[in-house]
C-alpha cells in the first residue's frame, strides 16, 4: 500500500476533515516531577497567556481549536471575557477539569468523605465548575476523582461506593440541558492500595447509574502496564459510554509523555478501533484531548508534536482497508488480516498529511513554521516570571 493511491488519500482526507484534538491549558506551564518542577522562558503568567499558546497550535496544525481549563488552576474574576479571548485567538474552551487533589480538606477523600460537609464541599466545587461552563459555553465537566485509600481497612470500601454515588448524584443534577458528566478512572495514585474510582468499569457502573450524560473517560496513562486498552475502547463505544480520551504515553506509570511517543502501535491500536466504529466522527461525541506535561521539551512545539503524532496515527488507522479485513476475518484468514493491520500502520503518511496541510492553507511543516514564526521568542521577552502548571497560573 502507499499513501498516494487516490482512493487512500480521499480516505484520509474525508476521515480527518472535522477531526480534532483538544488541548490542556495546564501543557504550557512550567511542570516536572515530584523532585523538580524545571523553569521555561516564556511559560504564561494567567490563563489568558494559556490560552494564547493554545491557539498557537491550532494556528500551526489547523486540528486543534479547544483548550481545556482547569479549575481553580484557571480560575479568572471574569469567565465570559476568557472565553471571548478565546474566540479572538481562534479557539474555543472545551471541558471544565475539577480539582480535588489540592485541599488539605480531601486528604482522606472529597466526595468520598466519611464526613457529609467535606463531601458537600467537594459538590460545591463541581457547582463552581458548572457556573464556568455556563459562562465559556463549555459542553463537558470532566471529573477526575484523586480519592482512595493507603491502606487495608483505613476506610470502608462499600460504603465509599455510596458516598461517591451520592455526592455524584448531585453534580449530574445540577447539569445544564447540554451539558455532560465526564468521569476519569486511574488505578493508583495518588493513594497506592485503593483507588475510589480505579478502573473502567467502576466508572461505567457510575455513569449507567447517573444517566445518559454521563461517560467514561480514559486516560491512556492510567493503567496497569500491559493492560489492552483498545478493548477498553471498543467496549466502551459498543455501550456508546466513551465520553473522551486523555492522551498522553507512558512508559512506567503516569508518565504524562506526549502521545505516541513510548508506544506508537499502542495508539494506533486504539484509533484503529475508533476508526472501525466511525468514532473518529463528531457525530459520536468522544472529545479526543491531550493531557500531557512537558517537563523537559519545549511546550508549544512538544503540544504541535503530539497533535501531528495523533493525525499521523489516526491517518494510518483509516488506510485499513474495512471491506478487506472484514472478509478476511470472516474467512478466518488469521494472517491476511493482521497483514491489513500491519501493511497501515508501516504506511509513511508524512508526506500525504503535508500535501492535505498545504491544500488548507496550513504549513507543509508545523513545527518549522512555529519555529520560524519568532512567536517562542517573543513570549520569552515579553513574559516574566512564568508560573508553573497549574498552581497560581
Ligand atoms: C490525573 C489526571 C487528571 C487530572 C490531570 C492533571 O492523573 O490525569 O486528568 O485532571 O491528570
Ligand atoms: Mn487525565
Ligand atoms: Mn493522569
Amino acid at each position: 500500500m502507499t499513501a498516494h493511491d487516490p482512493d487512500v488519500t480521499l480516505r484520509v482526507r474525508d476521515g480527518l476533515a472535522d477531526f480534532t484534538i483538544e488541548v490542556p491549558s495546564w501543557a504550557y506551564g512550567n511542570s516536572g516531577t515530584r523532585f523538580k518542577v524545571f523553569s521555561q522562558p516564556g511559560v504564561p503568567r494567567d490563563p489568558f497567556e494559556k490560552v494564547a499558546d493554545a491557539a498557537q497550535v491550532h494556528r500551526f496544525t489547523g486540528a486543534s481549536p479547544r483548550v481545556s481549563l482547569h479549575i481553580p488552576w484557571d480560575r479568572v474574576d471574569d469567565y465570559g471575557t476568557l472565553a471571548a479571548y478565546a474566540a479572538d485567538q481562534g479557539v474555543s474552551v472545551g471541558a471544565i477539569n475539577s480539582n480535588l487533589f489540592q485541599d488539605d480538606a480531601y486528604m482522606l477523600g472529597s466526595l468520598t468523605h466519611a464526613d457529609k460537609a467535606v463531601r458537600a464541599k467537594a459538590v460545591a466545587h463541581h457547582l463552581e465548575c458548572i457556573e464556568v461552563m455556563h459562562a465559556t459555553g463549555s459542553k463537558d465537566l470532566k471529573v477526575w476523582l484523586p480519592d482512595g485509600l493507603n491502606y487495608p481497612g483505613q476506610d470502608s470500601l462499600r460504603d465509599r461506593q455510596e458516598r461517591l454515588a451520592d455526592s455524584l448524584q448531585q453534580v449530574y443534577a445540577a447539569l445544564g440541558e447540554d451539558h455532560r458528566l465526564l468521569l476519569e478512572y486511574k488505578f493508583f495514585e495518588p493513594y497506592f492500595y485503593s483507588m475510589d474510582v480505579p478502573d473502567w468499569g467502576t466508572s461505567l457502573l457510575h455513569c449507567l447509574a447517573l444517566g445518559d450524560k454521563a461517560l467514561v473517560v480514559l486516560d491512556t496513562g492510567h493503567h496497569a502496564p500491559g493492560t489492552n486498552i483498545e478493548f477498553i475502547v471498543a467496549q466502551l463505544l459498543r455501550h456508546g459510554r466513551l465520553g473522551a480520551f486523555d492522551f498522553n504515553s507512558r512508559f512506567y506509570a503516569d508518565d504524562d509523555l506526549m502521545v505516541g511517543a513510548a508506544d506508537p502501535f499502542q495508539l494506533f491500536r486504539i484509533l484503529h478501533e475508533i476508526v472501525q466504529q466511525d468514532a473518529h466522527l463528531p457525530s459520536s461525541g468522544v472529545n479526543f484531548m491531550l493531557d500531557q506535561c512537558h517537563n523537559i521539551e519545549p511546550k508549544v512545539q512538544g503540544q504541535i508534536r503530539s497533535v501531528l503524532n495523533v493525525l499521523e496515527s489516526m491517518a494510518k488507522a483509516l488506510l485499513v482497508d474495512r471491506e478487506a479485513l472484514k472478509a478476511a476475518q470472516l474467512a478466518g484468514d488469521v494472517l491476511g488480516a493482521n497483514g491489513l493491520l500491519m501493511d497501515a500502520f508501516n504506511t509513511d503518511v508524512r508526506g500525504l498529511l503535508a500535501d492535505q496541510r498545504e491544500e488548507r492553507g496550513l504549513p507543509r511543516d508545523p513545527i518549522a513554521a512555529y519555529k520560524a514564526s519568532g512567536y517562542q521568542d517573543q513570549i520569552a521577552a515579553d513574559r516574566v516570571g512564568g508560573n508553573q502548571a497549574g498552581w497560581g497560573a
